[in-house]
């Protein structure tokens, strides 16, 4: 767990060794909770990546900050992530506060260590123990994969036993259609900014085989109909470059080709609105 943007899918998907979560640059890219699995010969790491926790100022964000405090309760091990590259702020001081009622061993993640060098990491180090007792410190980057291994041998040691949970080959419990879903929204993501990232949601509402080809139909939903002009971009040159940079990863991952059919809809401030909510599946 972490404020938004700390890097918590991007370490998830280190961990786990395949992409499991989408990431980007953009706060609050996690919008549900999602599991990814670790097999060792000596044990079996169930990761949770969350949303991120943050100051909720939509009805979707007060769900996503539920759906995080849901899971604390569920743990055994919880990994507080701290960007190395941003000064420790009130966030990481209103998350640690919250540790304080848990049962579960919390222990402290720095984050993102290639991006400083060893003074500021040292620096951070320090804020982050003085925030809260935390079980162990580890600092990683997910990105060179420095101390990756480290982290989940602290994790290991601090695991009950238990009796595996899943099966060998399982990796995630993401079904495809909604991991497919994710990979059309990171694609949306890129280069978008302001509320935009925001407001963009996606659903996958049909996939079908034909031969060696998988037909995927989905709806990309925005909030307004200025937020379509852009997502579709001048004669649908954007829409056209975010279907082929999704359409790369979904044949990635399904291993087939695929064709990627988009359609862009307003569904109006469906951030705010229960029934709009439950309709994209919150
Ligand atoms: N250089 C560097 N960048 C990283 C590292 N880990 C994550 N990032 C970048 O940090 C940004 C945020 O990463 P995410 O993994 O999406 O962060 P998150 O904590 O899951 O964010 P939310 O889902 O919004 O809460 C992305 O642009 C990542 O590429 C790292 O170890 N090194
Ligand atoms: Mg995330």
């Amino acid at each position: 767990m972490g404020r938004p943007n700390a890097g918590k899918s991007t370490l998830t998907n280190a961990i786990v060794g395949q992409k499991i979560a989408i990431t980007s640059n953009k706060p609050q890219t996690t919008r549900h909770v999602i599991r990814g699995i670790l097999h060792r010969p000596d044990a079996q790491l169930v990761l949770v990546d969350t949303p991120g926790l943050h100051r909720p100022r939509t009805l979707l964000g007060q769900r996503l900050n539920d759906l995080v405090r849901e899971v604390w309760s569920e743990v055994d091990v919880i990994g507080v992530c701290f960007p190395a590259d941003e000064p420790i702020g009130r966030g990481d001081r209103f998350i640690s506060s919250e540790m304080n009622a848990l049962k579960a061993t919390v222990i402290a993640v720095v984050t993102k260590v290639d991006l400083v060098d060893p003074q500021t990491l040292a620096q951070r180090l320090l804020a982050v123990s003085e925030l809260y007792d935390f079980a162990e410190i580890v600092p990683v980057s997910a990105v060179s994969g420095h101390q990756v291994e480290a982290l989940t041998d602290v994790m290991v040691r601090h695991m009950p036993e238990s009796p595996q949970l899943y099966p060998d080959d399982v990796l995630t419990d993401e079904p495809e259609q909604v991991l497919i879903g994710e990979l059309i929204r990171e694609a949306a993501l890129e280069g978008v900014r302001d509320e935009l990232p925001h407001s963009i949601a996606v659903m996958v509402e049909e996939m079908l085989v034909e031969g060696n080809l998988t037909k995927i139909y989905a709806d990309l939903y925005v909030e307004r109909d200025s937020q379509k002009s852009i997502v579709i971009g001048t004669r649908g040159v954007r829409l056209k470059e975010v279907g082929t940079r999704a359409r790369t990863e979904i044949e990635q991952l399904l291993g087939r080709r695929v064709y990627l059919d988009l359609h862009v809809r307003v569904a109006k401030e469906w951030q705010r609105d229960p029934k709009q909510l439950r309709k994209l599946g919150f």
